[in-house]
């Protein structure tokens, strides 16, 4: 990025102040930001009290040896037992811990002591296995709840887990095996999607055949879609491969969770970037586990005794891990697990789960907001929606138009909005309104968190005025981040540690508005230069997003003889917009009414699909390699990749 800092142009003026009986009651008022100010370590120490310690921490965080972090390393305790067995002790054992619903309709209530057991079993099933402390198993699983049992028997039994998205391809299941040398892989024969089976367990036969995956000896198998294998192209290797069924169902349900070091890893997890080979997260216990707790208390104000929690995530992203898995499980919540896609068998079916539960809290991601804005309205309508409370959006900026329709058509207009900012290294929620303190702003993730410190820094690290942008840092560590990346600390510390000097980068662009609020503009690789100007995607595309025939758009930078780039934007339009011979004209107007004439795209181009990744972020890169008529360049990690086909056919061959 030029000197010149992110231009600062979106002007968002909607405010909402929290509602008054939610603010009365919140878990967290006003004052955890206060205290966290006057004794950082000293708030992450009360707040690591929240779990149960089989040995008490005396120490908080030692940052001897920076950036490799060890918080309350002298404490020990077991994940697992403080996600269920504790919960079973306090006599919360016929608590509903999940409610599966199956994508075909199926569904099952799960208690905190019937998870208690399930778990304990499969950690026995492990250790029949000679899975031991350290051992790294693969899990490669559809959303049921034999994969929350499959992660939780390996935090009970200190196997660090790595959970592969069932979307991936063997091949990208091969090298995660493979750079975390798995010894055990936990899958299914498939799981449903789009009112089919969609098998997996080819894959994992596939990826087993790659050298580098030798060491892989026991598979174990869940019967889920009840699929032939051969039928779906897969093979049954006797000796390596076990059903599920067979072999935790005859395991003895009592097993004695053992405490391990607050620094014992429990999980890795791949994130892909965009070059070179996927990163894996390592994730420790003891600091994972109190800010996945906290945040997950604060940020949704869970009362465990009368909330029904809903993450939409897949429990193959790091939204999963902590949001579905450890924070929920370990505040003793009561939630919803969905395993199929949103329109399956209608466009209603989320609404209809919300309703059928009577879903308090919703935690999910603005691509699916944008996804149902499109559908219309009329169908969220159909449904009591009246239960929910608070509503969580992750994993993208959030463009205003899109949370305003989220709060206004799911939330009755009354239950706020928390837009979470954070990644697979922070390993929990970083910065975001709390829902009982802030008024918010449609667009803004706003604040950093009671104990996180996070700023705006310029290129020469010079943190920026209000009303300025530039690169999101982290100015302090934190109980739950990365504690580097799996096998390759020099990787960890280039990455993260070597842009800003004793600061964290996390590779985002932000700005500062003038009450010193942070917004979100996008990964910095995506920000682009137009005319000397930098522009972020993020601004661009809630503009566009903000038309009313726009509802979703996506916009990348493409090499330009005269302006360096040019804005080139892919838009899908809401449902009836026609795609007429003035809308491209109409909509660069708009965008330059909102932005100024400088962000008006030079191209316009209306698709149907998107390229995604499996947790909905969009691949710009693959657009820019449209954009700029180049091949595609890695698509593994795309949900559907006949998408780039489809928008290429809608490319004018020479540009
Ligand atoms: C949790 C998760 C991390 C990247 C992150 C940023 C983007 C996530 C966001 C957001 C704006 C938010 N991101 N939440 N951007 N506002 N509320 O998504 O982890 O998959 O590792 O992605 O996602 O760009 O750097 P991960």
């Amino acid at each position: 990025m030029s000197n010149e800092s992110l231009a600062n142009l979106l002007k968002e003026e909607r405010r909402f102040a929290p509602p008054a009986d939610l603010a009365a009651h919140a878990n967290v008022t006003a004052e955890a930001y206060e205290q966290a100010k006057a004794d950082r370590l000293g708030f992450w120490a009360t707040q690591a009290r929240r779990l149960t310690w089989a040995e008490e921490p005396t120490e908080t965080l030692d940052w001897s040896n920076p950036p490799f972090a060890k918080w309350f390393a002298d404490g020990k305790l077991n994940v697992a037992y403080n996600c269920v067995d504790r919960h079973v002790e306090n006599g919360l054992g016929d608590r509903v811990a999940i409610h599966f619903e199956g994508e075909p309709g199926d569904s099952r209530s799960i208690t905190y002591a019937e998870l208690q057991r399930e778990v304990s079993r499969a950690a026995n099933a492990l250790v029949e296995l000679g899975v031991r402390t350290g051992d790294r198993v693969a899990i490669y699983m559809p959303m049921i709840p034999e994969t929350v049992v499959a992660m939780l028997a390996c935090a009970r039994l200190g196997a660090p887990h790595s959970v592969v998205f069932g979307g991936f391809s063997a091949d990208a299941l091969a090298t995660r095996i493979q750079d975390a040398d798995a010894r055990v892989v936990i899958t299914a024969d498939g799981g449903y999607r789009r009112g089919k089976p969609s098998a997996l367990k080819p894959a994992v036969d596939e990826a087993l055949t790659r050298p580098g995956t030798e060491n892989v000896r026991s598979v174990v198998v869940v019967r889920r879609t009840g699929q032939p294998l051969e039928e779906a192209g897969g093979t049954w290797t006797e000796g390596r491969d076990l059903w599920w069924h067979e072999l935790v169902d005859r395991q003895s349900d009592q097993h004695t969770p053992q405490a391990f070091d607050a620094e014992h890893p429990l999980f890795i997890l791949y994130t892909s970037g965009t070059t070179g080979k996927p990163k894996g997260i390592l994730h420790t216990t003891g600091g994972y586990l109190t800010q996945t707790s906290y945040t997950h208390h604060a940020v949704f104000d869970l009362k465990p005794e009368s909330d029904v929690y809903w993450c939409t995530a897949d429990v193959g992203w790091v939204t999963g891990h902590s949001y579905i898995v450890y924070g929920p499980l370990s505040n003793g919540a009561t939630e919803v697990l969905y395993e199929g896609t949103p329109d399956t068998p209608h466009q209603g079916r989320w609404w209809e789960i919300v309703q059928k539960y009577g879903v308090t809290i919703l935690y999910t991601a603005p691509t699916a907001i944008r996804a149902c804005m499109k559908w219309g309205d009329d169908i969220p309508a159909k449904f009591d929606l009246s239960s929910l409370r608070v509503l969580g959006s992750v994993g993208e900026p959030i463009n205003p138009e899109a949370w305003v329709w989220y709060r206004k058509h799911i939330g009755g207009d009354t239950a706020p909005v928390v837009d979470t900012w954070w990644q697979t290294e922070t390993g929990a929620i970083m910065i975001s309104p709390l829902p009982g303190v802030t008024e918010t702003k449609p667009g803004s993730a706003q604040v950093p968190l009671p104990g996180i410190a996070a700023t705006v820094v310029d290129d020469d690290a010079n943190e920026v005025p209000d009303g300025s942008g530039g690169y999101l840092v982290l100015t302090e560590p934190w109980p739950s981040m990365l504690r580097t990346i799996w096998g390759d600390d020099q990787r960890y510390l280039d990455t993260y540690w070597s842009r800003f000097s004793g600061r964290y980068f996390a590779g985002d662009g932000a700005k500062k508005d003038e009450d010193g609020d942070i917004w979100l503009l996008g990964r910095v690789d995506d920000v682009m230069l137009v005319s000397g100007h930098n522009i972020s995607t993020t601004e661009v595309e809630s503009a566009l997003v903000s038309h009313p025939k726009v509802a979703e758009a996506a916009v990348v930078g493409a090499t330009d003889p005269q302006t360096t780039q040019a804005i080139c934007a892919f838009v899908i339009l809401r449902g009836g917009a026609a795609e007429d011979e003035g809308l491209v004209e109409e909509l660069r107007a708009h965008v330059g009414k909102q932005l100024g004439p400088i962000a008006k795209p030079k191209r316009i181009l209306p698709v149907a699909e998107l390229p995604k990744t499996r947790s909905g972020k969009i691949m710009r890169r693959l657009l820019r390699d449209v954009a700029e008529n180049r091949t595609l360049g890695d698509v593994t990690t795309l949900t559907d990749s006949s998408v780039m086909a489809l928008i290429q056919s809608k490319l004018p061959s020479a540009s």
